[in-house]
């Protein structure tokens, strides 16, 4: 499977193409809009969400809701049209580059000096076309009760140490909430976070916990780097803006631990056959899944853009002045959390088609019972 995602954040559409996708999948089209809607929600996202209203159109690749195995494309519209690919536009050159954001490395790059050319493609707004292309592999991994949920575990210096147990309690405890969060008295206090740093034009990041529920033993290879689960979850977790660490289980902690405390030893019985009591590896063990549910960490910086901004120079005068300002989202942890979500969907069915195969549902899932039943025969 192969994702194609193209479009400028004030570009006339946002789109993406998903080659390789198995024929005989049933996608809902809601689905994907909520997704989209998640990904729009959270305190303390900027005057854009309240302009676009992020919708599906799926233009390619399936016939009566069911998959062709042809490529398969969305497209969401953008209202907020500003540049256009054929018409002239009268935006004006954007000449001072944000610090942390892509202006200056872009410009640099691209030779450009208007930075407007390098910010349109750079926007977080294209993790819409990736929560589109996630949004159906999520459809596809529930066929096998494969589930992904997130929480927020802190914003700024507010941090939540609520664990919990399974995928489904994440997914009611997040439903309530405007932070993606599972503690609503930690909320409460993010919350006051994210408003007090707006008044003061700031911005703030955070850290988000992934789970990836019903993953069966095998998934990921240690024969090759690149085949391996963790390395490829980091891989598409790291692609998205302003995502600066991925961590997997115990992650940073196991550099000041004993291995005596940490591995999670093996255990056997007859119903449920191998298992572990404690899950510090996050599920995966020698860049395969362990069969236990996959636990991973990300951090976000915070958003480039701030209202009282930071110093900078002009890219044409060389002179010092204030970076650009431009309209911004304050903290956008809980839209982070959506497309994490959606990303790591992509990864674990890319790894779970590499098993499996990938021309038809029918054919993955006898190739997944035949494997599931020998597992039951060890
Ligand atoms: C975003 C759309 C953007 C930003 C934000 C994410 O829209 P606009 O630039 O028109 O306000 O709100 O992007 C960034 C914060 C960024 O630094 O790129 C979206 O749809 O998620």
């Amino acid at each position: 499977m192969r994702i194609l995602t193209a479009g400028e954040s004030h570009g006339e559409c946002l789109s993406a193409i998903i080659e390789g996708f198995p024929k005989g999948v049933r996608i809902e089209q809601d689905f994907i809009d909520q997704e989209l809607k998640r990904r729009m929600s959270g305190v303390g996202r900027g005057r854009r969400m309240a302009i676009e209203s992020d919708k599906a159109e799926i233009v390619s690749g399936l016939r009566n809701k069911i998959t062709l195995g042809s490529p398969i494309t969305i497209l969401v519209r953008n209202k907020d049209v500003k540049i256009f690919s054929q018409n002239k536009d009268e935006l004006p050159i954007l000449s001072i580059p944000r610090p942390a954001h892509a202006d200056l490395s872009g410009a640099l790059k691209y030779n450009e000096s208007d930075i407007r050319n390098i910010l349109e493609r750079a926007s977080a707004r294209e993790t819409a076309s990736r929560v589109c292309a996630g949004a159906v592999c999520k459809q596809f991994l529930l066929n096998f009760n494969i589930d992904i949920a997130s929480f927020t575990v802190g914003v700024g210096s507010v941090i939540s140490d609520v664990k919990p147990k399974t995928v489904s309690e994440i997914k009611t405890k997040v439903k309530s909430s405007q932070l993606n969060s599972i503690d609503p008295k930690k909320e409460k206090l993010m919350i006051s976070e994210i408003k007090k740093i707006e008044e003061e034009k700031d911005s703030l990041g955070g850290i988000i916990e992934i789970w990836i529920e019903g993953m069966p033993v095998g998934i990921g290879s240690f024969m090759d780097y690149k085949a391996r689960l963790d390395a490829k979850l980091a891989y598409y977790l790291m692609g998205i803006p302003a995502v600066k660490s991925v961590e997997v289980g115990l992650g940073f902690n196991y550099g000041k631990a004993r291995g005596s405390v940490s591995h999670d030893e093996i255990y056997y019985s007859k119903t449920k056959g191998f298992y572990r009591e404690s899950n510090n590896s996050g599920g995966i063990e020698g860049g395969i899944s362990t069969g236990e549910p996959i636990v991973l960490r990300i951090a976000m910086k915070p958003i480039a853009t701030l209202r009282r901004p930071l110093n900078s120079v002009n890219l044409i005068t060389k002179k010092a002045e204030k970076a650009i300002v431009e309209r911004s989202d304050t903290c956008a942890i809980a839209a982070c959390a959506v497309i994490a979500e959606n990303m790591a969907a992509i990864a674990v069915m890319e790894s779970f088609l590499d098993k499996f195969g990938s021309d038809t549902l029918s054919e993955i899932k006898t190739a997944y019972r035949a494997y599931a039943k020998n597992l039951d025969n060890l």
